[in-house]
């Protein structure tokens, strides 16, 4: 079983992700499970992804990194029990540490092969974050195996440049992607990088 768990701000674009992740591992007959902290900007929540076909759970609001820890200790054993999925999709809210994330995971006992998180980085809002929120953003993507910069379709090359030299100078270890989740651009580089 394998765990991701999609890191980034308020709206950077995990659900979106996530709903690209499910339906390409539900192509591939994998059984995905998901886990939603709650509601964001694309209004997704667990009722919508199960009308949808996905086994999916949603937590009730407040962050599961910090206060509903537990409850998300208690979704991922009933996931393992009920469901024992391929795979499981965690999007946290847009201010959770998604190191946080991961290791309420491994006390779980899942008895997972591996996770994984994916940092999603927004590029219409990055000089804004880094601005007001340098600490914050560079702390949610430390724990991230690889970087996506988002929304490349809304950026010139420049930002793009920009914004990945920003993040390849604090993170020279990681690999750093610009996507569009929207259009598809690069998005089969990530399926490849999760495998
Ligand atoms: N142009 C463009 N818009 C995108 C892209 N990805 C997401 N969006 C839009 O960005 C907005 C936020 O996307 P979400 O997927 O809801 O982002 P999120 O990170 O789940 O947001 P929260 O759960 O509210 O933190 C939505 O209006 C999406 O349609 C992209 O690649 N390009
Ligand atoms: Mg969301």
């Amino acid at each position: 079983m394998y765990v991701y768990i999609l890191g980034g701000f308020l709206g950077s674009g995990k659900t979106s992700l996530l709903m690209k992740l499910a339906s390409m591992y539900s192509e591939r007959k994998e059984k995905v499970a998901i886990i939603v902290n709650e509601a964001g900007e694309i209004g997704v929540d667990g009722a919508t992804l199960k009308a949808q076909g996905y086994d999916a759970i949603e937590l009730p609001s407040g962050c599961i990194c910090c206060t509903l820890s537990g409850s998300l200790t208690n979704a991922l054993t009933n996931i393992k029990n009920d469901i024992d999925p391929d795979i499981i999709i965690i999007e946290p809210t847009g201010l959770a540490l998604p190191n946080k994330v991961k290791d309420i995971v491994h006390k779980s006992c899942i008895d997972e092969d591996a996770d994984i998180i994916i940092g999603i980085a927004d590029i219409q809002r990055f000089n804004d974050l880094i601005k007001k929120k340098e600490e914050f953003f560079t702390r949610q993507m430390t724990g991230s195996d690889f970087i996506l910069i988002n929304k490349s379709d809304l950026a010139t090359p420049e930002q793009i440049n920009d914004a990945t030299s920003w993040l390849k100078e604090r993170f020279p270890a990681k690999d750093i992607v610009p996507v569009s989740v929207k259009d598809g651009t690069n998005l089969d580089r990530v399926y490849e990088m999760m495998q």
